[in-house]
């Protein structure tokens, strides 16, 4: 593939990117082309180039060397554009469309030239906007099942496993990972932000040293456990769907962790959904019951497909689910405590119109966040999880 060759690192702006996608020759020579920067995560540029005729796109992402939701004072490598894009194609080779397909990409660039999904919407977003989407979790369980297994060593052979681990190790997204979901929102971090009004609710928080340590637990199994390759950021804000079908991205947080990482983040997300609504909770609750139970259904199937010899011994698949589900409740606990007063937000409670509504829902968060972490060894199933949740919401 022809392209307009950079060989230094540079930000592009929408003429450069433009140019890049005429050299890719993704497009018919001579057709016009649009372009516009369209990101609104933290991190990085992204750019939709497209065709003026046909309406035919492709997206353009670009790491920045640094963060841009807090700007230059934070630098970040851009390492982690080969990192995202490396995890789309082995993702891609064990769940086909359920992610976007990357054209080309470039480390030196920092760039993934992959899919165009502006035809479908964020799933944070739709949810908000009260809409239904009724594949969500059928389609994140089986994504959550496909990659977590055939990445695992339950699948792979230990020379590849291990090659994988190192293709994929990413401190400094991890160190964020490390500080802003399982440090800073504990402690009295500069970092943190909440309104005034929770400000007790948060004190009493940081004085609870049972949950502190619980924490720590978790964050060790987080630091520690290199089981499989997770997404890393597996939130609604980084789930593109519609009605037929759902498409994963951004997985540039991507890394060998804990099983119920990912699970665990996307229950959370799923809550704040619950927390904010005063009706569709049940919609939601289903979304909750069925990414596990698809989750742990497909994750069977496949070890009882494959697997080594310890794979066939009795009560071990059994053992394994059982850890990866209570971790999941306890990060999912986690991720329910940052997002609320931690440095990165959820527009599912922060645009809640109504301030008391909107504090309620909050505190809500911190104090069924900190039932999870804390009770999540008496949870053995998913209709029990749910009984919990159901509790905070009545
Ligand atoms: C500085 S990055 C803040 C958050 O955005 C990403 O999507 C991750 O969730 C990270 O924690
Ligand atoms: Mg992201």
């Amino acid at each position: 593939m022809a392209i307009t060759k950079l060989n230094t690192y540079q930000p592009l702006t929408e003429q450069s990117a433009t140019a890049l996608a005429i050299g890719l020759r993704i497009f018919e020579d001579g057709t016009l082309l649009t372009c516009e920067e369209i990101g609104d995560g933290n991190l990085n540029l992204v750019f939709r180039v497209l065709e003026r005729e046909t309406g035919k796109g492709i997206i353009i992402k670009q790491a920045l060397p640094y963060a841009k939701v807090v700007g230059e004072s934070w630098p970040l490598t851009i390492e982690r554009a080969r990192i995202e894009a490396s995890a789309l194609k082995l993702q891609r080779s064990f769940v086909g469309d359920l992610v976007p397909e990357v054209y080309y990409s470039d480390p030196t660039l920092a760039i993934t030239v992959m899919e165009d999904l502006s035809a479908l919407t964020i799933a944070r977003a739709g949810l908000i906007k009260g809409e239904k989407y009724p594949r969500l979790s059928h389609d994140v369980g089986t994504f959550l099942a496909n990659t977590l297994y055939f990445t695992s060593d339950y699948a792979l052979h230990p020379f590849k496993k291990k090659e994988y681990v190192k293709e994929f190790s990413n401190p400094e997204l991890c160190k964020i990972t490390e500080d802003l979901v399982f440090t800073d929102p504990f402690f009295n971090s500069e970092t943190n932000e909440f309104e005034e009004e929770l400000s007790r609710d948060v004190q009493h928080l940081w004085d609870d040293f049972t949950l502190k340590l619980e924490v720590a637990k978790l964050k060790k199994s987080f630091l520690t456990e290199g089981e499989a390759l997770l997404h890393g950021d597996l939130h609604t804000g980084s789930i593109f769907v519609d009605q037929n079908q759902t498409k994963v991205i951004d997985p540039e947080f991507a890394f060998y962790g804990p099983i119920g990482f990912d699970i665990g983040q996307f229950i959370a997300n799923l809550i704040f959904q619950a927390a904010s609504k005063t009706d569709e909770g049940e919609t939601i609750l289903y979304h909750i019951e069925n990414t596990w139970n698809v989750f742990s259904t497909a994750f069977s199937r496949h070890w009882k497909e494959s697997g080594d010899a310890y794979t066939k011994v009795n009560g071990y698949l059994e053992y394994v689910l059982e850890k990866s589900f209570q971790d999941s409740i306890g990060f999912a606990g986690c991720e329910c405590i940052r997002r609320t007063i931690g440095l990165a937000h959820v527009e599912d409670l922060d645009a809640i119109p109504d301030k008391e509504r909107r504090l309620q829902a909050k505190r809500t968060c911190l104090t069924l966040g900190k039932e999870l972490i804390i009770k999540r060894k008496q949870i053995h199933s998913i209709e029990e999880l749910l009984s919990v949740i159901k509790f905070h919401f009545e």
